[in-house]
């Protein structure tokens, strides 16, 4: 039996919060709570799960996050209505995944000058497809995924072998340094926090990269797995050609990702399903981002500014986070092309504000 009134409490506070513009606010009506609050999924995971940092934080953008891989069935009344408005797709008919052919890509360096772009950076989310997210993982599960993802990654050779930095006995001196580098996470986002991403902290989670840290893999952070490529610069060619030969080595290395039908690759928070790519570049851009269209700027090109240290961050002098919103009904290599068309409209419009 589902304890329905811890729900109850969390809808309420939802409901009080009227300044809340958060998807979970708009989409979690009386009726659809009526009808969900006293499910349970496979795993155990229930309404409350899912939306505990949304009610708690009522400043959330989406506010919603998948207690599991089942949620996506069991609580498909609110999740499929937070995707569609979130990705901007009507149907969930998400493609198969397409990362076209990176022998002929139609662009290299975003900014040859050099002088705009200060990093690029293309990351991907993977699940296990016979584990929870983490409001219903336990501590041993945790660890057991932990081991299985670092058999597959000892099998990774060339440019990508690298070595495997457990948060557990990690000096703090050196998290700090590798976080401030925007190598590493932490436990610092209070939304991930309130959804159990932090539960048995730091137990599980960890690092890998190879030498000059350009492919990297987050354990056990929001997302089971994170795969990342990066480096300095404005390449995003290169950057994303490493990703994708990443993605398929280990594709290939004994592992098995949660994926369904219309939803593409399953993950913790609905705002990454599908090709759960986020292809960003830390960009100098002082005059547009103080322009009042900036947001507007970003909408019309689907297209995200975030903080440089992350979601939730304020920018420092100027460089934002800008990046591809959508990550659904599309393919990788679309959302890639997305990112890229914003960026370079991005740069024209600061260079036009700059009267260059
Ligand atoms: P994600 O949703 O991709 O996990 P976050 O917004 O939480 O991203 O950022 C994760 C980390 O990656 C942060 O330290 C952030 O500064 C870093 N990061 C993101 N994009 C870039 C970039 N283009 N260059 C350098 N670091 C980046
Ligand atoms: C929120 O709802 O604001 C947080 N739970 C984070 C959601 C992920 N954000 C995003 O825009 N991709």
């Amino acid at each position: 039996m589902v304890d329905t009134g811890e729900a109850e409490k969390l809808f309420t506070r939802l409901r009080d919060a009227t300044d809340s513009k958060s998807l979970l606010r708009k989409h979690l009506t009386n009726n659809i709570f009526a009808q969900l609050k006293g499910l349970k999924t496979k795993f155990g995971g229930t309404l409350i799960d899912c939306i505990r940092s949304g009610c708690e934080n009522t400043d959330s953008g989406v506010g919603v996050y998948a207690c599991d891989p089942d949620a996506y069935t069991t609580f498909a009344p609110l999740l499929d209505a937070v995707i569609r408005d979130y990705h901007k797709v009507s149907e969930l008919k998400h493609p198969n995944p397409d990362f076209g052919d990176t022998d002929k890509l139609d662009f290299g360096n975003l900014d040859p000058s050099g002088e705009m772009i200060v990093s690029t950076r293309v990351r991907v989310g993977r699940s296990h497809d016979s584990y929870g997210f983490p409001p219903v993982l336990k501590k041993e599960e945790r660890v057991e995924m932990e081991q299985k993802t670092v058999e597959a990654l000892k099998k990774l050779d060339g440019e990508l072998k690298g070595s495997y930095h457990p948060l557990t006995g990690m000096s703090k001196e050196t998290q700090k340094q590798l976080t401030e580098d925007h190598f590493l996470f932490n436990d610092s986002d209070r939304f991930l926090r309130a959804a159990g991403g932090y539960n048995d902290w730091p137990t599980g989670r960890g690092i890998f990269f190879n030498d000059n840290k350009t492919f990297l893999v987050w354990v056990n952070e929001e997302d089971h797995l994170r795969f990342i490529s990066m480096q300095m610069g404005g390449d995003l060619k290169e950057v994303y050609t490493r990703l994708v030969k990443a993605i398929r080595a280990l594709e290939s290395s004994g592992l098995s990702f949660a994926k369904r039908d219309g939803l593409g690759y399953l993950t913790f928070c609905p705002s990454n399903l599908g090709t759960t790519l986020r292809a960003s570049v830390h960009i100098k851009i002082p005059k547009l981002s103080q322009t009042p269209d900036f947001k507007a700027f970003c909408d019309k090109y689907n297209i995200q500014a975030r903080g440089i240290h992350g979601e939730h961050t304020e920018s420092v002098g100027g460089v934002y986070d800008i990046s591809n919103k959508r990550r659904l009904g599309l393919t990788e290599i679309e959302a890639i092309q997305e990112m890229r068309r914003g960026v370079e409209a991005v740069i024209a419009e600061e260079k036009k504000l700059s009267g260059q």
